[in-house]
């Protein structure tokens, strides 16, 4: 299989390709005698050198607890997570680094949400708003408030090519909608979905907005302002920093008002049998240690994204997954699950008289790495009438021979069950 950089060709994007491959150590193997073809981005991304050398120079160099120690090491491990703070508020266009909260992921990040501002905000009778393309952990801890609070979990509709049917938005959103939540990017179609209108309905009713970003971040650029949203949630994990790294983004006047939702050591100012008062945001909701070492290796990570910048990789994205929808339509059996106006990170497919997952455990016996489920979006399958489809999803690193081998691949699958 050619590797070669593909450099500046013309139409091109300006990613130096063989080098960007050459920072991502898990890339360089193979898998089953051939060559890895990591298509399972949307998943987790492959971490660069700087990140996993990041987290190695904090266990090595000046490994201690943050915030609490007066010792030389927790100085410098303090400095370095807070750090992060600002690289994300800068990433996320955030005035005020300190309406970023670290969390475990995007899945902690929500159930925060949901269980502090959410039980204050949503009572008896009152409506919570998804989409009907949500991943569960967009879908799971509203249900689980709708239920604890007697209100009513109202969902978007989603078009039979994937993208949401957003005419009856003034029906679906009224003074009873105390939140909207709704993904940015669906991990299981791709699809780029129009938040900035969805949260402008939202808010003209004094509805609260969250945004699942676990899809966005790592492939466009955000900005919380212009968007104009309440709170906005991603992983770490998935824009090429390490797993228990994640960040909860809210308005700060409302971090402010606010209740903690754990507590313990870090988030409080004083502890008393008979009171507790608690720490100023963000330490209010960082209760316990973090996981010290994968938010310095998120700060690594949003290096790397920076260095390259989001603009060329949703440009480069993008060309490989027009590519890569163009070369699956080629080939006779496979259906293209959604056709969204537009779209990023994954594609979605199922081969006629195949299971997902017998095409999934083929193609990896071919090397190449793709998610065969639900991928957590149970109702959206079922909106499409399936139980699963196989999903192929790009990074900053893939490459137009990944598409070669993917097609290549599901070729030799239909040969087996011909
Ligand atoms: N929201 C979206 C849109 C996601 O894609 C995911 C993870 C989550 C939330 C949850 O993120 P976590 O880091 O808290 O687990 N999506 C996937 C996926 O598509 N395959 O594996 C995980």
């Amino acid at each position: 299989m050619n590797r070669q950089s593909h450099t500046d060709e013309p139409g091109g994007t300006s990613l130096d390709l063989a080098t960007v491959r050459s920072l991502f150590p898990c890339l360089q193997q193979q898998i089953h005698g051939n060559p890895l073809v990591y298509l399972d981005s949307a998943a987790t991304t492959q971490k660069p050198i700087s990140v996993l050398e990041a987290m190695d120079g904090y266990y090595r160099e000046y490994c201690s607890n943050i915030h609490r120690g007066i010792h030389t090491l927790s100085e410098r491990a303090t400095a370095k997570y807070e750090d992060v703070r600002n690289k994300v508020a800068a990433l996320l266009r955030a005035p005020d680094p300190r309406s970023v909260v670290f969390t475990s992921g995007t899945t902690e990040a929500i159930n925060l949400v949901a269980r502090t501002i959410g039980r204050e905000r949503v009572g008896s009778g009152d409506e919570v708003l998804i989409s009907a393309m949500e991943h569960h952990a967009n879908i799971v801890p509203w249900q689980m408030l709708c239920e604890e609070q007697g209100a009513t979990l109202r969902v978007i509709p989603c078009s039979d090519e994937g993208d949401l049917i957003l005419d009856d938005l003034v029906d679906l959103i009224s003074e009873k909608t105390r939140i909207v939540a709704i993904g940015h990017v669906s991990n299981a179609i791709g699809t780029v979905n129009d938040i900035k209108r969805i949260i402008h309905s939202a808010r003209e009713m004094g509805a609260l907005t969250v945004v699942d970003a676990a899809q966005s971040v790592p492939h466009m650029n955000i900005d919380v302002e212009d968007l104009g949203c309440d709170f906005l949630a991603f992983s770490g994990h998935k824009v090429y920093g390490p797993t228990g790294s994640g960040v909860l983004w809210g308005r700060l006047e409302l971090l402010e008002a606010m209740k903690p939702w754990q507590g313990g050591g870090d988030m409080i100012r004083t502890v008393s049998f008979e009171k507790t008062t608690y720490a100023d945001v963000p330490l209010k909701f960082e209760a316990g240690t973090p996981d010290i070492a994968a938010v310095i290796g998120l700060g690594a990570a949003l290096d790397f994204v920076n260095e390259i910048g989001l603009d060329a990789i949703y440009a480069h994205e993008k060309e490989l997954l027009d590519e890569a929808v163009a070369k699956l339509d080629q080939v006779s059996g496979v259906q293209i699950v959604g056709r969204p106006n537009q779209r990023a990170s994954s594609i979605s497919f199922v081969l006629d008289g195949v299971h997902p997952h017998d095409v999934g455990t083929i193609l990896d016996q071919k090397g190449v790495a793709v998610r065969a489920g639900h991928h957590c979006a149970m109702p959206l399958m079922k909106r499409f009438g399936l139980v699963a489809t196989i999903r192929a999803s790009f990074g900053v690193y893939s490459e137009s021979e990944d598409v070669d081998s993917l097609v290549e691949a599901i070729d030799e699958v239909k040969v087996i069950f011909r």
